[in-house]
């Protein structure tokens, strides 16, 4: 699918992500819920926010369901322009469900005209797509590596599966094949799904023209390929190995190969900030970092 629908742009119109001409008109907000993870990346110091979906280094606050409802009603009063509501860490949502689900309701029940916009690992993802259609949420990210096990063994210390922590192209297997079958399972209830992929060189920046094709047949509609960020602070696999931050013309080679597979340059997004899981306002504005000064101030 090359062209891109009628009502899928109608859906991504106003949503800063997944629609570039949207990101200088429309805000989103992120809501700091989900502390817990489910595996251990191998380029996050878990002292910080999901890389996957934000900037190292940065910490945030937790709210609770309510203050994430409370939250949300003062910036849609404060913001005229909020879109979305995205809920990107610090740890995965999907393995803090209760409180990510009861915020969901919390914040549907206010009737506000927003999107819910959700980003996993995709570990939990296939049991828990019913639960994220029900609460409405159209917009999922997925963070998929590789889609090698070989090369997605790299990225990833362990995951944890039924209490057990699984290593190696083993964990990667299950990893991989989790994520293709939630992105399935979405797209065939309607949602619309982005994949994230983290791009470390010498890794997996070779390997996105296949991912691409991955992308592809899984439904999904937008791929972001974001640099790797290596932290000074950050006590990772990856940064004890000498990794280094992605150069940008390795960046721009790996969305060109992305681009030639999936037809056209709106599928590939070239506008993520790496934000934070607290960010509030246009893509690059970290309203929550002034907000916590005020606070501080006052
Ligand atoms: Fe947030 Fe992510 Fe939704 Fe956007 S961010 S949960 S899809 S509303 Fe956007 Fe930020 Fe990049 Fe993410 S710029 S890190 S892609
Ligand atoms: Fe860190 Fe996010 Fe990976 Fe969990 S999924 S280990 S929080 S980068």
């Amino acid at each position: 699918m090359n062209s891109i629908s009628r009502s899928i742009r109608d859906r991504i119109a106003d949503h800063p992500c997944y629609c570039e001409s949207a990101h200088l008109r429309f805000a989103r907000m992120h809501i700091p819920i989900a502390p817990a993870c489910n595996m251990q990346c191998a380029y996050c110091d878990r002292r910080h926010d999901c890389v996957n979906e934000s900037r190292p280094g940065v910490s945030s606050e937790i709210l609770n369901p309510e203050q994430a409802r409370e939250r949300v009603l003062r910036m849609a009063e404060a913001l005229p322009n909020l879109r979305v509501v995205g809920i990107a860490g610090p740890g995965d949502p999907l393995a803090n469900p209760e409180a990510v689900f009861e915020s969901c309701r919390l914040i549907r029940e206010t009737g506000l005209d927003l999107h819910l916009c959700l980003s996993t690992n995709g570990l939990e993802l296939p049991r828990w797509v019913p639960t994220l259609v029900e609460l409405g949420i159209e917009h999922l990210t997925v963070t998929v590596n590789a889609v090698d096990a070989a090369i997605a063994a790299q990225f990833y210390d362990w995951i944890m599966v039924d209490e057990r922590r699984w290593h190696g192209t083993e964990a990667a297997c299950l990893l991989i094949e989790r994520q293709r079958l939630g992105i399935e399972q979405m797209v065939a209830r309607g949602g619309i799904v982005k994949v994230n992929t983290v791009l470390a060189q010498g890794r997996n920046d070779a390997h996105m023209g296949e991912l691409a094709h991955w992308v592809q047949d899984t439904g999904a509609f937008v791929h972001n390929i974001m640099p790797l960020i290596v932290s000074e602070r950050a006590d990772t696999s990856f940064r004890r190995q000498g990794l280094r931050p992605t150069d940008s013309q390795v960046l721009q080679r790996a969305r060109a190969d992305a681009t030639a597979v999936l037809g056209t340059q709106s599928r590939v997004m070239r506008h993520c900030k790496q934000c934070r899981a607290d960010a509030v306002g246009l893509l690059g504005q970290d309203l929550a970092m002034e907000e916590v000064a005020c606070k501080k101030v006052c």
